[in-house]
């Protein structure tokens, strides 16, 4: 077992605290049973601090804690509680470098990926929610005869967020933003595998003037501190973002209470190549959209499905690419893929590849661990192609959610979709070809929440995110989201 003492080893570009605590009522404190959990810094494999593992003791305080914040959030106008938010992204904004600094040491993914994408989406989060409540507004319906309907769309009460370790306080801010601009108050749970920035944002809510009990962070893991904070009876829907199995055991903890559920779960998301697209962008893209954040994201094109004429010259230029990705420091400029989360992530992937063999891939390149010089025990492995793989092999129908994708070519139009559609997923996919037609077609067919056509990860935070079968129950995003944490309610007057 290793100690704390070994963190000056590590030196990150920060002050790094070492005890992490929950942030209940305004106030920073240690759970009450005293229980924690070690941290690591994936990068080296070390242990570099603790987290407090909460119970349900704990959820009963903060669940109270947003009770008694609900009333006087809930009644300011739109304008007031987007100030205080607004306030709160200038904080952020004024931190970013903190942020990002933390998120990559905790994580594992290169730093200029947090600088330029985590932080900066965080941020936004709260902005977009911020501005967004001040443009909302509620249907009325004139039904004759002296007969007035509207639609009242008040607050739920205290809300329970959710998140997962892979975006940290990217997925964080973008559940509790439209929850606090909608009137709601929150218990958010980090991961407990990088609660890191949810904990530094715990303060800057401090810093901003956010009042105590609007937003309450429990840190721990799903059994201890998540289960009883899903099951606890004030509070009254769940956002989750996380794997399809835990999305489930949620699932049969609030269905029978009737609470609402959003939950985002996992994808084994196709990639669609036709012969007519403009080459050179799509095997750049494609490597893209199946590594970045080593791979670790829901919206990873995994699955990559290449038309036939062009399979061969695909596979080389993309092989080519991928085997050109800096792997390596997260703290250096020119990386590419830096370390996978955790050890227990590192070996599920470690598994997966084993498997992938096991079931006749051919291995095109990567799928190796590697030991940069000074992170010897850090979780790191080369992104891998594989190819020959039957669809329906295991390989290509579980998420394996890391730098590991398969290649397999097509023929038809019908076929494609035929592929892209086989597994139990359907939360991403993108389609890479210039006749416009097809694009279309393709998309209405494609079983799936999103679809790009030329592009991946564009995000408009208006447009609604989710996905369909077990990818999960429920949208995100712009007027969703509000609609999401607020109830409405039909007035009728006769006058
Ligand atoms: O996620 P979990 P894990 C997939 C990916 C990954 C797999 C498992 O395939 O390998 O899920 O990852 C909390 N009640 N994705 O185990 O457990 C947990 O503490 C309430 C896809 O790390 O789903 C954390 O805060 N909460 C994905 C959050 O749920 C519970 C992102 C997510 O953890 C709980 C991450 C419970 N019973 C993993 N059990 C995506 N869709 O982006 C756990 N949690």
């Amino acid at each position: 077992m290793q100690t704390s003492q070994q963190t000056d080893w590590i030196k990150p570009p920060f002050s790094l605290p070492q005890t992490l605590e929950n942030f209940i009522d305004g106030q920073h404190q240690p759970a009450l049973k005293a229980q924690t959990l070690d941290l690591y810094h994936p990068a080296s494999g070390r242990q570099y601090g603790t987290l407090p593992e909460s119970t349900a003791a704990d959820v009963q305080f903060a669940v109270e804690a947003a009770q008694r914040a609900f009333p006087a959030w809930a009644a300011l106008t739109a304008q007031a509680r987007s100030a205080a938010m607004l306030r709160l992204a200038d904080v952020m904004e004024a931190n970013l470098e903190l942020l990002a600094q933390a998120e990559s040491f905790d994580n594992g993914k290169p730093v200029h990926v947090a600088r330029t994408v985590d932080i900066p989406r965080a941020i936004s989060n709260i902005r977009f929610f911020a501005t967004a409540i001040l443009h909302t507004s509620q249907e009325a319906h004139d039904s004759g005869n002296g007969v007035l309907n509207y639609t009242l769309r008040q607050p739920l009460g205290v809300v329970a967020c959710i998140s997962p370790w892979n975006l940290p306080l990217y997925l964080f801010t973008w559940k509790i933003a439209p929850a606090l601009a909608a009137g709601n108050t929150v218990v958010g749970k980090p991961s407990e595998i990088t609660p890191l920035t949810a904990y530094l944002f715990s303060g800057l809510c401090r810093e901003a003037g956010l009042p105590p009990g609007v937003l309450n962070i429990l840190h721990g893991s799903g059994a201890s501190v998540g289960t009883p904070l899903v099951g606890h009876p004030q509070i009254k829907a769940v956002s989750f973002t996380g794997g399809t199995a835990t999305g489930a055991r949620i699932a049969s903890i609030a269905a029978p209470q009737f609470k609402k559920m959003s939950l985002e779960l996992g994808g084994k998301n196709p990639t669609l190549v036709f012969a007519d697209c403009d080459f050179d962008t799509t095997v750049k893209e494609v490597a893209r959209a199946a590594f970045s954040n080593q791979g670790q994201i829901c919206l990873c094109g995994s699955r990559i499905l290449v038309e036939r004429p062009i399979y061969e010259r695909f596979r080389e230029a993309f092989v080519a690419r991928v085997a050109s990705l800096k792997v390596g420091d997260p703290q250096h400029a020119d990386t590419a893929i830096g370390a996978l989360v955790s050890k227990a992530h590192q070996e599920k992937v470690l598994s997966y590849i084993e498997l992938a063999h096991a079931e006749g891939g051919n291995l095109l390149c990567g799928g190796e661990v590697l030991q940069p010089e000074g992170l010897e025990g850090g979780y790191f492995v080369s992104p891998a192609v594989f190819e020959g793989l039957d669809p329906w092999c295991r390989s290509n129908q579980e998420e394996i959610f890391g730098p590991v994708v398969t290649l397999f070519p097509f023929d038809t139009d019908d076929e494609a979709i035929h592929y892209a559609n086989s597994t139990q997923y359907g939360l991403a996919a993108s389609v890479w070809t210039s006749n416009l037609g097809r694009a279309h077609r393709v998309a209405r067919e494609l079983e799936s929440g999103i679809v790009w056509i030329n592009c991946w990860m564009l995000r408009d935070l208006r447009t609604p995110f989710g996905g369909v079968k077990s990818s999960g129950v429920g949208r995100e995003g712009g007027w969703e989201a509000l609609r999401f944490f607020t109830e409405p309610k039909n007035v009728c007057i006769q006058f």
